[in-house]
């Protein structure tokens, strides 16, 4: 017998997602709550929009008196809130000027046309031509034009025609982005880890080679950092960990403070300068109750150092994770709180894995089948982790390995 709730999800809601059959009633820190009564730790807060923990009672305070006081005018007014929560975002990336908008894939929208008229009217390149180089295995979201440039089959399936302009080169392969530019070429539009891919890091230095590569032909680099930025890798920015500062800078998620959506897209001047007033916009784009929180979270971020939090947490993490050193286990990869443990499907699937892991109170997602993806609020302390640890050895443990190895014709390992 299903819950009330999830039966009438399913009866009057698009089926747009598997859930975990799990209903949630209440968030605090780290922890969320179900409708009865169990408590689960997050590892997955929100797609890492909760970076803070849930319900953070500062960020909470100012979106209730910034609620009472004023939400929403439309940008066709200027309010007390927006001027100071783009300098503040300015400050904090190092970029020139921000356009602030909801969600993430407003933002990367709003940075495909400003690169895409950048290109014609300040590079030059022949009007309605301009192209933007992404890489395979990219998630940036799911307008028509997003999943335009996707390699993921199921996430185009049905939705064309497409939006062109776009080349996909291999991610993490310098040499093949120099190879697919061309005098089109307007802009690079990578993610410093790929997160939805299965947290992919690149190899070193990657970052600082594409950030040459494009200097060296004109071409814009823009980070999407939607997923890793903020403190989510362990620096405030994923470009951090190479000094990279690229020319357009795509924020988003936690900027929200997990309590709304809030998302910018920050650049260099002459990038932001191509736009004129009446060329883009959004009914909440900038509202005042987003830039008080906005401000409120980057401020908390800064204060209590939750990047550097994240870095050493992560650290914690990953080393508890490679000590369990299961055959299960085929990879894990990350960088500071975001974290994906690839498993063997011949062992377990990600989605079992998961549904084992919320009977032990642990709450996480898979992703791409086989990867379980590990990303807590950075306020997450090292006793938590280690009740996340032991849940995921404890489950790695309770696998029938014989049988897999049976399967495979292989005489028993070792004990
Ligand atoms: C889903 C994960 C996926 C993003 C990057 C832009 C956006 C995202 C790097 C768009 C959004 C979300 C979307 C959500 C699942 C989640 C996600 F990686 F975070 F887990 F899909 F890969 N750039 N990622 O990761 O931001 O419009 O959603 O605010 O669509 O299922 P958005």
């Amino acid at each position: 017998m299903q819950p009330l709730e999830m039966e009438l999800e399913n009866r009057f809601g698009a089926r747009n997602y598997h859930p975990l059959p799990v209903v949630l009633d209440r968030g605090e820190g780290v922890f969320l709550w179900d409708t009865a009564g169990r408590r689960y730790l997050d590892m997955m807060s929100g797609y890492s929009a909760v970076s803070f923990g849930h319900s953070h009672p500062e960020l909470v305070a100012t979106l209730v008196e910034q609620a009472s006081r004023l939400a929403v005018t439309s940008r066709a007014f200027h309010t007390d809130q927006l001027g100071p929560f783009l300098a503040e975002l300015c400050r904090f990336t190092g970029m020139d000027r921000a356009l602030p908008m909801n969600t993430g894939a407003e933002a990367v929208e709003t940075a495909i046309k400003a690169a895409r008229k950048w290109g014609h009217k300040v590079k030059g390149i022949t009007p309605d031509q301009a192209r933007i180089v992404v890489a395979n295995g990219n998630f940036a979201g799911r307008t028509t034009t997003i999943i335009s440039f996707s390699g993921e089959a199921q996430y185009r399936d049905g939705f064309g025609p497409f939006t062109p302009g776009f080349d996909s080169v291999p991610y993490g392969d310098a040499a093949a982005l120099e190879a697919a530019i061309t005098p089109r070429t307007a802009a690079f539009i990578v993610e410093p880890v790929q997160g939805e891919a299965g947290i992919v890091v690149p190899p070193p230095g990657y970052l600082r080679a594409v950030r040459e590569i494009c200097t060296r032909h004109d071409v814009l680099l823009i980070c999407d950092e939607v997923q890793t930025g903020l403190g989510r890798t362990g620096r405030r920015l994923a470009c951090d960990h190479e000094q990279v500062r690229p020319d357009g800078l795509i924020l988003g998620k936690s900027l929200g403070g997990g309590l709304l959506p809030v998302s910018a897209f920050l650049g260099r001047d002459d990038l932001m300068s191509v736009f004129r007033p009446g060329d883009h916009g959004s009914t909440f784009g900038g509202n005042p109750l987003a830039a008080a929180v906005g401000r409120a979270a980057l401020r908390i971020l800064e204060r209590d150092r939750l990047a550097e939090r994240a870095d050493v947490m992560g650290r914690h993490l990953m080393r508890g994770l490679q000590r369990i050193d299961h055959p299960a286990i085929a990879e894990i990869r990350g960088k500071g709180l975001l974290i994906g443990m690839d498993l063997d499907p011949t062992y377990i699937s990600a989605r079992t894995f998961c549904e084992r892991l919320a009977e032990r109170g642990v709450l996480s997602k898979e992703t791409h089948q086989t990867v379980v993806r590990l990303a807590p609020p950075l306020v997450v302390d090292k006793a938590q982790l280690d009740v996340a640890i032991e849940a995921i050895g404890a489950i790695l443990r309770s696998i029938d390995t014989r049988g897999v190895l049976n399967r495979r014709g292989v005489s028993r390992v070792a004990a």
